[in-house]
């Protein structure tokens, strides 16, 4: 090995992905969970409401959203376009598939996942009050079609043999769903032995029993 290389070998690396984003769980905690289970470290830049209203960091964001992610001096807006970044980056053989095949399905279940949580997300903002009863009686419609993919595959994953980006996501929202309505996934008895391996990985597990996560509520509102 050259100099160089030893050198490199005994630098400790610093985070170089830093994460803004207000101090809540939404649609950061699938990252976050991703990098944690990776054995990533990242930084958090929080951002108060206060600050965010006054506009000045609004206005560089290329979507005028957050949250933002770095990689050193490259920067991503849209949480699922990072997610898939990061599924690209890491993971023995990638968090993305073994092929083109699998990568499609992979993204395909992720889309699914984004089309619950923006349902989740518009009952939690726009009509808890009125609307949280029926969101929940409607819930087994979508989990039964996340029960089936999952039956039918017998990976233990959503697409394939191992975990991929949008397992991150699934898990993510069947915790929030779990805090949203306790019992729904006792019907579903393979999402539920899901939920409870994909937990049980060391370093999710340990993720999951950190302050950092405990102390974020899952949305901006304090609804859950
Ligand atoms: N499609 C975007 C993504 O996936 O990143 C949506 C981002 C988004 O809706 N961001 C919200 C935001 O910046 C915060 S949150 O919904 O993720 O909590 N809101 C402030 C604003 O001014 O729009």
């Amino acid at each position: 090995m050259c100099s160089v290389g030893r050198r490199q070998t005994r630098t400790k690396k610093m985070p170089a992905y830093v994460i803004t984003y207000f101090a809540v769980r939404g649609r950061c905690e699938t990252m976050r969970m991703l990098l944690a289970d990776q054995g990533q470290e990242w930084k958090e830049n929080e951002v108060t409401f206060d600050t965010w209203k006054k506009g000045d960091l609004k206005a560089t964001c290329v979507f005028g959203q957050l949250p933002k992610f770095e990689d050193g001096d490259f920067t991503l807006y849209q949480s699922n376009a990072i997610l898939r970044y990061l599924a690209r980056v890491h993971g023995k053989r990638r968090l993305y598939g073994k092929d083109d095949k699998q990568a499609a399905l992979i993204d395909m279940m992720n889309d699914s996942c984004e089309d619950l949580r923006l349902k989740y997300v518009r009952m939690i903002y726009q009509d808890y009050e009125n609307g949280k009863a029926k969101y929940i009686e409607a819930l087994p419609s979508d989990l039964s079609k996340f029960e089936k993919i999952l039956s039918d595959n017998k990976g233990g994953f959503l697409v394939g043999g191992q975990i991929s980006y949008a397992d991150y996501h699934l898990l993510d929202l069947l915790l929030n769903h779990q805090v949203l309505s306790p019992g729904c996934l006792d019907s579903f008895p393979v999402l539920k032995s899901y939920v409870a391996r994909l937990s049980a990985r060391p370093k999710i597990k340990a993720f999951l029993e950190s302050d950092a996560h405990k102390s974020r509520p899952i949305n901006g509102n304090g609804k859950q």
